[in-house]
Parts: structure tokens; C-alpha cells; sequence
């Protein structure tokens, strides 16, 4: 009987060697940078987050859910001015097409945490978990930083 579990995770761990050899996605494929969250008022419920991902792949990628240890939820929101009313609108995912990035900024795509373990303070570093389509995952540290004036 263990002569025959011993086949059977061989040719599984062969399996998964050989599916993940031929997947044309890589972690390494994607680089995240810029990453930061807006500082906030004392016990503020809602942080935003801005980074910036770039899709080093010939294939489109999709980011799935992004989370962090030190949040209950994070959604990702992108802000437009609708009737003169500026409106944050939740994404279900985000599409980077091949070789080309997702920019979010103050203004347009961000990161909506939600309630945060601690009150976050300058200079805090927060770990995000970014999960992709095709089982890739990409940690990041992110710095609370002041919001610069415009
Ligand atoms: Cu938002």
C-alpha cells in the first residue's frame, strides 16, 4: 500500500511540475511599485492605497482581490466624475493588458481599505497581497505617506 502512495505523489508531483513549467505567466512578471497609503485622521476607518503594476507579460493579466493583514476588507475602486458629482466606483478585478501598466492615483484607481486593525501611522508598513488570475501571487510593502497638496 505505501509502494503504491509513493507512485501515486510521484506522478503528482510530476504533474504539478510539469503544469507549472508551462505556464506562460510568472510572478516575476509583474513588478509593483510606488506603493503607499494616504495618511488619515485618528482613528479613520477608510484608508486609500496607490500603486503601480506593471504587466511584463505578452498576455493580458488579471489582478483578482488585493488584501492585507491589517484590514478587514480592501476593494478596488476607480473615481470619476459623473454629472459633475465625483463618484467612486467599485471594479470586480482589473484587466492590465500585455506590457503595459495600472497606474493608481489619487483622482482615479485606488485601493479602499476598510477597517483597519490599528490607526495606521506615517511611516507604517503595510503588507499587501495581490492575488492574480493563473494562481500568481505578488506581496508588496506599502508606506503610510502624507498626501501631497495640489
Ligand atoms: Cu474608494
Amino acid at each position: 500500500m505505501i509502494f503504491f502512495t509513493k507512485i501515486i505523489n510521484l506522478s503528482l508531483s510530476a504533474l504539478l511540475l510539469l503544469s507549472l513549467s508551462t505556464l506562460s505567466y510568472a510572478q516575476e512578471s509583474i513588478t509593483i511599485t510606488n506603493a503607499w497609503i494616504a495618511d488619515a485622521p485618528p482613528n479613520s476607518t477608510m484608508y486609500a492605497g496607490y500603486l503601480t503594476i506593471k504587466n511584463n507579460n505578452n498576455n493580458a493579466i488579471k489582478l483578482l482581490t488585493v488584501t492585507s493583514p491589517q484590514f478587514q476588507n480592501i476593494e478596488i475602486h476607480k473615481s470619476q466624475i459623473i454629472n459633475n458629482i465625483a463618484k467612486m466606483i467599485k471594479q470586480h478585478g482589473l484587466f492590465i493588458e500585455a506590457n503595459s501598466k495600472a497606474q493608481f492615483s489619487p483622482g482615479g484607481l485606488h485601493l479602499m481599505m476598510l477597517v483597519p486593525k490599528n490607526t495606521l501611522q506615517l511611516d507604517n508598513k503595510i503588507n499587501l497581497v495581490l492575488q492574480f488570475q493563473n494562481n500568481i501571487t505578488v506581496s508588496v510593502i506599502a508606506k503610510v505617506q502624507k498626501r501631497l497638496s495640489k
